[in-house]
Formats: structure tokens, C-alpha cells, sequence
């Protein structure tokens, strides 16, 4: 899959692009592995382009009027987790086609095989494969064009998407190649921070996520205090207590996640945590936890309510952030459809 990379990014403005597909209800693993961390991104001035992938998310059946909820939704808990929408871009994707005019191009460039290899197609399509839809199985190279078609440079991400942030580097490689250009930057993947991969609730080898059927697994940014406690205290663990060490969390996949979450939520590291934990058992340590990760969600559970009660003041963020975003997108598709050789209106 390797192809010459000979681009460098010197040459491309820093940018930053994420999405988060509106398929259902936000949770602790979005929020750690993928929200705050746009909101630190932001806050350091580099231009943001936040997008919920509603393109992404009708991969599998979606019910519409649960979409339309559940994009707006997503945009009140982009901006209740401190994105701002006069300093980034936050965008709905079909409101701005050229995703996939882009995507177009890109299922042409990218090969049968390397969509074949990817995790969450075999995870996702299953032993069912001839039943998935086809948008499934060629997801990545729409995600390679929604990140491309910013000219983006870095991407923050949970652990999850490495896979597919590789590919759209592969995408953009290969296009560069194939047309003898260097127009696509190859986009750094940002996996960072204590909660990269926050794992299930009920089973530390699983990510948490919003398909598992076990609401038990996750804790939903609108739960409240109450679920947020019962959900956290039935969290399944070991009968050891936490140790002093990093090390002793190896082999122990319940007690790490529930360490990293702790960290990831009070912006301190690992060897901090159990520096004051360590020792103690999980009857000390969860509702620690639980009241931490209370503090940290009301806030923004309450402004998402509070932005959700006017749906139309979220349908004209959106509006006005698929207009600025069209103003890179457009001449970037514009130059895409030259070098590939299209014949421009008159
Ligand atoms: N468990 C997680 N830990 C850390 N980061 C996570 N992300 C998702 N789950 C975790 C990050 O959230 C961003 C948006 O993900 P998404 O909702 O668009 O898609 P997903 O990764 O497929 O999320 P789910 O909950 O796992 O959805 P389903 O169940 O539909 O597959 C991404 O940056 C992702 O890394």
C-alpha cells in the first residue's frame, strides 16, 4: 500500500479537521478521546473544522428523525465541550457537498484491497459482508476526503481511527503520485492524552461505544448524577486495590481504564493519580471517580439541554459554518477536478 511520499507539509497552512458521526448518544470515550481535545486545539489558534458526519452515519440505517435530532444534538455537545463557533468551523457534511464530490475522486484512487483490510469494516460488516451497504465499506476514502479537501494537516483522534487516518494518508499519497503533483498534504494523526482508547465499562478488551447494546458499558454525556454513580460503581474491576506503580496496572485492563479516565478527566497524568490512589480499594477510588466525572459532565450535559431547546439558533450555526468552510473547500475541489483533467464550466 506503500506509495512514494516525496510531499512534505512545510508548504500547507497548519489546520486541524475532526468529525464525529451523529449516530446516537454522545459518550465518555467521544468526549475524552475526540471533544476536548478539539476544544485544546482551538484554544491554541490553530484553525478548526469541526464536522458531524451525517454522510458517515448512513452507512447503517439510520432513522431520520432520530438523525436530524442527533446532528443537532451533537452540534449543542460540540459547543458545550467549548467549541466556539466564530473561532472554529463547525459544519454539518452534507450542508457542504464537496465531502463528497472529493470522495468521488478518492474511490478512485483507493484500491478494493485496502478498504478490505480495515478493522471496523471486518467489525462492523461481520460475517454479513454481502449485506453491508456500499457506503460502509467505502467509508474511509470519505473520510480521507473530508479531512483532504481543508488541505488538512493534523487530526485529532482516539486510537480507533489510526487505521483509517493511515489510509487517507495512502489516498493522498497516491494521488499525488499518480497526477505528479504535490497538492495533498499527508495529515498527521494527533492520538494523544491519558484516554486515547477508553474501554467499555463491562469489559476491558472492548471500547466503549455508543453501538454496544449494554447501556451499562458507557457513561452517556447526558446521564445523569445518579447514572453516572450506579454506573461507575457496578463498573466491573479486579478484588486487588490500585497500585502505587504504573506498572501494576498491566494485565489489569478494568482498573487502568477506570485509572486513565480519572486522569484524562482531571488533565493529570497517570503516576499522579496513583500517586494518591494507590493502595486504596475501588470502594475509595470509584466514587472519587464518579463525583470527578459528575463535576466534569454536568456542566456540559446542562448547556447541551439549554442549546437544544432552540433547535433553530443550531440549524443557523450550521448554515453559516458550511458557508465559511465552503470557502476553502470549493476552490480546493475546483483544483482537484483540473489536475485530474475535468473540463471547467466556461
Ligand atoms: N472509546 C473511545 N475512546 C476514545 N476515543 C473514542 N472515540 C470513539 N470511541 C472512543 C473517538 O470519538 C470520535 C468520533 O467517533 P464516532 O462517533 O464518529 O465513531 P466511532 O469511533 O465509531 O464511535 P463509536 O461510539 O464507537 O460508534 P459506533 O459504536 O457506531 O462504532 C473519533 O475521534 C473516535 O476516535
Amino acid at each position: 500500500m506503500t506509495e512514494t511520499r516525496e510531499t512534505t507539509n512545510a508548504a500547507f497552512t497548519p489546520r486541524v479537521f475532526s468529525g464525529i458521526q451523529p449516530s446516537g448518544d454522545l459518550h465518555l470515550g467521544n468526549y475524552l478521546g475526540a471533544l476536548k481535545r478539539f476544544a485544546d486545539a482551538q484554544n491554541r489558534g490553530i484553525q478548526s473544522i469541526y464536522c458531524m458526519v451525517d454522510l458517515h452515519a448512513i452507512t447503517v440505517w439510520q432513522d431520520p428523525a432520530d438523525l436530524k435530532r442527533s446532528t443537532r444534538e451533537l452540534c449543542a455537545g460540540f459547543i458545550a465541550s467549548g467549541i466556539d463557533p466564530e473561532k472554529s468551523i463547525l459544519i454539518n457534511q452534507s450542508q457542504v457537498p464537496e465531502h463528497a464530490q472529493l470522495a468521488w475522486i478518492f474511490n478512485c484512487v483507493a484500491r478494493m484491497g485496502w478498504m478490505g483490510r480495515m478493522t471496523q469494516w471486518k467489525d462492523k460488516a461481520g460475517k454479513n459482508a454481502e449485506n453491508a451497504s456500499l457506503g460502509l465499506f467505502a467509508y474511509p476514502a470519505l473520510m480521507a476526503a473530508d479531512i483532504l479537501v481543508y488541505h488538512a494537516t493534523h487530526v485529532p483522534v482516539g486510537e480507533d481511527q489510526k487505521q483509517h487516518l493511515e489510509l487517507t494518508r495512502d489516498i493522498a499519497a497516491k494521488f499525488n503520485h499518480d497526477y505528479g503533483v504535490e497538492f495533498f498534504p499527508i495529515t498527521e494523526p494527533v492520538i494523544e492524552g491519558a484516554a486515547t482508547r477508553v474501554m467499555s465499562l463491562r469489559d476491558g478488551s472492548k471500547k466503549m461505544s455508543k453501538s454496544d447494546a449494554s447501556d451499562a458499558s458507557r457513561i452517556n454525556m447526558t446521564d445523569d448524577a445518579d447514572a453516572i454513580a450506579r454506573k461507575i460503581r457496578k463498573a466491573k474491576t479486579d478484588p486487588e486495590g490500585l497500585p502505587s506503580e504504573v506498572k501494576g496496572l498491566e494485565d489489569r485492563p478494568e482498573a487502568r481504564n477506570l485509572v486513565n479516565i480519572y486522569a484524562a478527566l482531571d488533565d493529570r497524568s497517570v503516576e499522579a493519580v496513583l500517586a494518591e490512589y494507590g493502595g486504596q480499594p475501588f470502594s475509595v477510588f470509584k466514587p472519587a471517580l464518579a463525583d470527578l466525572a459528575v463535576a466534569r459532565l454536568a456542566p456540559i450535559s446542562a448547556e447541551m439541554a439549554r442549546l437544544m431547546a432552540d433547535p433553530a439558533q443550531i440549524d443557523r450555526i450550521l448554515t453559516e459554518g458550511a458557508a465559511r468552510a465552503r470557502e476553502i473547500t470549493a476552490p480546493i475541489l475546483r483544483q482537484t477536478y483540473d489536475i485530474v483533467g475535468m473540463v471547467a464550466p466556461a
